[in-house]
């Protein structure tokens, strides 16, 4: 007794994982479902220790999922970012990798069936309106886990999800480029501030007097250069007009560096405080528009192919992340589509169970 009991998948998602929910099991009242969410995760806590949530934000994610509710939308995906330390609920950003298990959750809740073979469902993702198109692999009417397809950040083999992104451009700022330009100097450090699917400040690693190779572990101890890049970004965030973002979990920070390993960029991003161990997936997207563009902090960093459409590798600390372009025809230095791969899978099911008091009137079990 005294606890409810919430019907929960916990799925990974990319190089993310966290409990996926169908909306109509969750309390229809945002403060109430906010409650619950924290309540799940065990947040705010640095160890999250009375809750599912893994200590770090890349493992305090949630899913949460309903029908489509236009024409043409097969399923639709609200992300809910919190944090191990702090009580706030975000739902403002965008989340590639969590995107990636909504699919595979949706079939295995029988929210969307499919034929064998590869199905592709179009999902709105409702925190920003952004569209793709997912393929996941189906038999027998399940979802196929295991497969061939690697992503670097996440061990072992398993069936590929594509998601191709149909309209990232400004998802969060209203516009590719939110300040203006396509640079800017905030605290003497020249910027590329861009939203092609996640805001992003992007500088070069020199000229906050770093590499860009350093170690996740190294990155995450510099006290000195975390202060200057929070410096930064709640300035940059002014400019991108996204207002006083101290408790907001974008824009996030990229330091970039010419690729060491054959990729078109090296990456170090912090999401926003602490730096990923590999690339959010529309970080990535918009990594990739900053280098396409001409006269970007990245232009003379990176390292581009060429051509209307290009395979753009993304190197971060724990490998690579490729991106498939295709340049927009009337704006060749705008991508219109980007395609990518991930891997997802269902790790557990169940319930979640939260103490009564956090969703009153609710039955408790
Ligand atoms: O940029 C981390 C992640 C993300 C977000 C973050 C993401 C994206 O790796 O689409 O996937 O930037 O907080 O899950």
């Amino acid at each position: 007794m005294s606890q409810i009991g919430i019907p929960c998948y916990l799925m990974r998602g990319g190089t993310s994982k966290g409990p996926f929910f169908l909306e109509s099991d969750l309390p229809a009242d945002v403060a109430t479902r906010d409650r619950v969410l924290l309540a799940v995760m065990g947040s705010p806590d640095p160890r999250q220790i009375d809750g599912v949530g893994g200590a770090h934000p890349l493992t305090s994610k949630v899913g949460i999922v309903r029908p489509g509710t236009t024409p043409g939308v097969d399923l639709e995906f609200l992300f809910a970012q919190l944090q191990p330390d702090s009580d706030v609920v975000d739902t403002t950003p965008n989340c590639g990798n969590m995107l990636a298990a909504a699919v595979p959750f949706a079939i295995e809740t029988g929210l969307l069936k499919a034929q064998d073979g590869s199905a592709t469902f179009r999902v709105l993702t409702r925190n920003t309106g952004v569209l793709s198109d997912i393929t996941v692999t189906v038999q027998d009417g399940q979802m196929v886990y295991e497969g061939d397809a690697r992503i670097d950040g996440a061990p072992g083999t398993a069936s590929p999800v594509t998601i191709n992104f149909l309209d990232t451009a400004g998802s969060v700022c209203g516009s590719l480029l939110p300040t203006g330009n396509v640079k800017d100097v905030v605290d003497g450090v020249e910027v590329t501030c861009i939203d092609n699917g996640m805001p992003v400040v992007v500088m070069r690693a020199s000229d906050l007097d770093r590499t860009g190779y350093e170690s996740v572990t190294d990155l995450n101890g510099d006290t000195e250069l975390k202060a200057r890049i929070e410096s930064i970004r709640l300035k940059a965030a002014v400019l991108m007009g996204l207002g006083d973002v101290t408790a907001k979990n974008f824009p996030k920070m990229c330091l970039v560096a010419p690729p060491k390993n054959g990729g078109c960029i090296s990456t170090r991003c912090f999401i926003p405080h602490v730096c990923h161990d590999a690339v959010g997936v529309l970080a990535a997207v918009t990594i990739a528009s900053a280098c396409i563009l001409k006269g970007s902090v990245c232009d003379g960093v990176a390292e581009m192919p060429g051509g209307q459409r290009m395979s753009l590798s993304v190197e971060h600390p724990s490998g690579e992340f490729t991106i498939d372009t295709s340049l927009d025809p009337n704006d060749p230095q705008r991508i219109d589509q980007a395609a990518l791969l991930r891997t997802a899978r269902l790790l557990m099911k169940g319930q979640a169970m939260v103490p009564a008091h956090v969703w009153p009137g609710q039955a408790t079990r």
